[in-house]
């Protein structure tokens, strides 16, 4: 801030320069000049009447390159997943446009006055809600992540990819939901003895159907209708959608049609072929539903250049789990050898995204960034090595280790494994 601006806005405070009401803070004090002079001041967009208002806002085309990249499979249409670009957000909420994407089969088009939720099954009276139904139901909120056990699976690949950060980890945003807990519709089914899971299924072109146990469904599960305090997006499943906050994407169920609850799973598709890690004993891991702690240093991240050498950053970037609330993220500038803790932004919540920062001053020295994060059960993040010799090479899933940022002496960043 400017000194002339400082000295304004104190004039300003003290009620003595009322001029500077109207032109702004940063105007100097000579502001009784003439028009002419006035013109050579200001900036261009305080001489005209801004833009018309809007009916739904969009951001500023300055931001127009701040997109969510997609990668959509060629052989089967409306496959694929859009990316969130998490190195250029900050703060911790997902925007509902930059909410990433992971469709089987497109995005359905449903007509919320006819779409339906059943409940049937092994429940005493099998019963069906409308959404202007669902609307009259006390509502829940829950600020959390939704991360696609498929997130960050290029770190299986015996290279390291230089893609964006976002690009390779942004199968995860955080939003706020708003609906209602389900264990209200249960309860007024009436939920049979028997019954220990669920299999929840989509109105989608996939007819995607998933196996959910019951316990998680009538503590914590959410029928979402809002996101981030509107109606939810079509992408990410409007009318409704199942939330499991912690829990692996795939069983967050979006377009929402049906719960039939049963004695055992189902064993769908996306329960055996896909979302299993083979594990190096021959076994499969299934069913392995919360996601592990783990964080991601946004910026600086691979791709970027430090501008100023010697300079000051501030590392940051985010951390979560599916277990609970992040307790601590740890910074290392050696690749791993020392760690700081970071500072954690509040609000720090249970299964949500955490900011953590930390200022570094860098000398133009080589360095390896990295973040490893801690839950509240005691779980931390593990380093690469650690995550491959407990899971194997055979994984596709579920990989959450510790990333490498490798800054060479003219500040270029590239993604290194250690
Ligand atoms: N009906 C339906 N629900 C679905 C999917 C889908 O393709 N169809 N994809 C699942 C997967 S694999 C993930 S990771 C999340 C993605 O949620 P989002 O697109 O809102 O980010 O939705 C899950 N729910
Ligand atoms: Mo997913």
């Amino acid at each position: 801030m400017s000194k002339q601006r400082l000295k304004s806005r104190r004039q300003f405070l003290q009620g003595t320069a009322l001029s500077s009401v109207f032109l702004g803070f940063s105007l100097p004090v000579k502001a009784q000049s003439s028009l002419t002079e006035l013109q050579q001041i200001l900036p261009e967009s305080m001489l005209k009447p801004g833009a018309n208002f809007s009916n739904y806002g969009q951001p500023s085309i300055y931001e127009k390159d701040i997109i969510r990249w997609i990668s959509a499979n060629p052989n089967v249409p409306g496959n694929g997943v859009s990316w969130t670009p998490l190195e250029e957000l900050q703060g911790t909420i997902t925007p509902n446009g930059l909410h990433y994407e992971r469709h089987h089969n497109g995005v359905p088009d449903i007509n919320p006055s006819t779409h339906e939720i059943m409940i049937d099954g092994l429940v005493d009276t099998p019963l069906t809600f409308s959404i202007d139904a669902l609307k009259r139901y006390p509502q829940t909120t829950k600020i959390c992540f939704i991360e696609c056990g498929g997130n960050s699976n290029a770190g299986w690949r015996s290279s390291p990819i230089q893609s964006a950060a976002g690009y390779v980890h942004g199968l995860v945003s955080n939003a706020e939901w708003t609906g209602v807990p389900l264990k209200l519709l249960l309860n007024e089914c009436g939920v049979q003895p028997r019954a220990k899971w669920a299999i929840a299924e989509a109105a989608d072109g996939a007819a995607l159907n998933v196996s959910v146990p019951i316990e998680k469904l009538m503590n914590y599960a959410i029928l979402a209708l809002y996101q981030n305090g509107e109606r939810l997006r079509p992408e990410n499943g409007y009318p409704v959608r199942l939330l499991l906050p912690g829990w692996e994407g795939i069983v967050n169920v979006k377009w929402l049609r049906q719960l039939t609850l049963v004695e055992e799973p189902a064993m769908t598709r996306d329960e055996t072929a896909q979302y299993t890690d083979l594990l190096p004993s021959g076994k499969a891991r299934q069913f392995s539903f919360p996601m592990q702690a783990k964080s991601l240093i946004t910026s600086p991240s691979v791709g970027m250049t430090l501008p100023d050498n010697p300079g000051i950053y501030q590392v940051t970037g985010l951390a979560w789990s599916g277990n609970g609330k992040i307790s601590k993220v740890d910074v290392s500038a050696d690749g791993g050898k020392t760690w700081v803790e970071a500072e954690l932004q509040a609000p720090i919540l249970d299964k949500a995204f955490t900011r953590f920062s930390l200022p570094w001053q860098w000398q133009g020295q080589y360095a390896v960034l990295q973040s490893r994060a801690t839950d509240e059960t005691g779980y931390q993040q593990p380093t690469r090595e650690a995550l491959i010799t407990e899971r194997g090479d055979n994984s596709f899933f579920h990989y959450n280790a510790i990333v490498s940022w490798e800054v060479n002496e003219d500040g270029q960043i590239s993604h290194i494994y250690l």
